[in-house]
């Protein structure tokens, strides 16, 4: 019998356990995140069931309402903010809520609060729930800057700021990708266990990758920079092979992938949607929190993703991020452009 082996099977390092030996790099801490992210996984826990069930549970499908981007809501989607915000709320940790299902922020109520602002996307994808691809939750997380003065202020923080950032992807497994500022840590549900594994310890996003992960259908509305980007993909000069494209649709699969594999992952802007169509408090901030994290990079356009500084929860930016290399030819398409004009 292989003795190590075995050892490392029975000696599980689930989320919970890694989240508390992070805490020991700082001893002022005093476990308020540790509740905070018990909370989170709850919620992630309870979405996966609910997407495994969906089709049984009959909650595809439209709600009837459209959410505050003018989307239709799928019922899973309502289900889903509901469980983060009641599950944020209640770990008596946060202070102002940020959630792409609603229009204005959530200010906890006094009694309840705690330091932390959490900003997510509780279902990120749902334009792919009916077809059973992929999707996900996405999730950031600030400190307040004065405990007697909450305002708007406290969630519209440049991404600099974030102190953790991660997301849940409920797909052919259930895997919660975390970083708290330290590297970057995949955990796999156990159905079994009901507990998140440490399965991809200190995730890096490769230097240079193969796929290029673009919505294709908007190239004739895009700007030069990003059409040259593409057209090199397809056709490198350099003697090197073309690059395969691989598309989603739902960020966290086409993220996942891209921390994975490699790559590069593009949103930009175009002519109908200059901004973009990604927001930034729970789309772009934390996939770019990650991707660094990881060793990547993650730009804009115009400037690293994570030094904007929004004035708007629900504000949108174009993005292109993953892998270190992929992104600095891209970059260097964007400088080569502004010092043409
Ligand atoms: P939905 O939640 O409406 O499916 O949007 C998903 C998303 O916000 C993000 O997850 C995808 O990367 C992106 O939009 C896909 O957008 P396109 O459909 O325009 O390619």
């Amino acid at each position: 019998m292989d003795h190590a082996a075995e050892a490392q099977r029975t000696d599980l390092m689930t989320i919970t356990r890694h989240v508390l030996n992070e805490q020991g790099r700082h001893p002022e801490s005093r476990g308020d995140f540790t509740i905070l992210l018990s909370h989170i996984v709850l919620g992630c826990k309870f979405v996966a069931s609910a997407v495994n069930k969906a089709g049984l549970a009959k909650l595809i499908g439209l709600a009837g309402e459209t959410n505050v981007q003018g989307e239709e809501q799928k019922k899973l989607d309502v289900l889903s903010n509901e469980v983060f915000v009641k599950a944020l709320v209640s770990s008596g940790r946060t202070c102002v809520l940020v959630s792409e299902e609603n229009e204005e922020a959530i200010f906890v109520d006094p009694a309840l609060r705690g330091k932390y602002c959490v900003c997510f996307d509780p279902l990120d994808g749902s334009s792919n729930i009916d077809c059973g691809v992929s999707i996900g939750t996405i999730f950031g997380i600030y400190m307040i800057k004065d405990k007697d003065n909450v305002t708007l202020g406290d969630v519209l923080q440049p991404g600099t700021d974030m102190l953790a950032a991660g997301y849940c992807m409920y797909g052919s497994s259930c895997t919660l990708v975390l970083s708290t500022g330290n590297g970057v840590n995949g955990f796999t549900l156990d159905p079994s266990l009901g507990e998140f594994i440490l399965t991809h310890p200190n995730i890096k996003v490769p230097k240079k990758g193969k796929i290029y992960s673009v919505n294709e259908g908007n190239a004739k509305n895009w700007d030069a920079p990003t059409a040259k980007y593409v057209e090199k993909c397809k056709f490198p000069q350099d003697g090197s092979s073309p690059k395969s494209l691989r598309y989603i649709g739902s960020m966290v699969a086409d993220i996942h992938r891209t921390l994975l594999y490699g790559g590069i992952f593009l949103y930009p802007a175009d002519q109908k949607s200059p901004n973009g169509k990604l927001r930034v408090l729970y789309e772009v901030f934390p996939m770019s929190f990650l991707m660094e994290q990881a060793g990547g990079q993650a730009f804009t356009g115009k400037q690293r993703a994570l030094e904007l500084a929004p004035t708007k929860l629900h504000e949108r930016s174009p993005i292109f991020l993953g892998s270190y290399d992929d992104v600095e030819e891209i970059k260097a398409l964007y400088a080569s452009e502004a010092s043409a004009v």
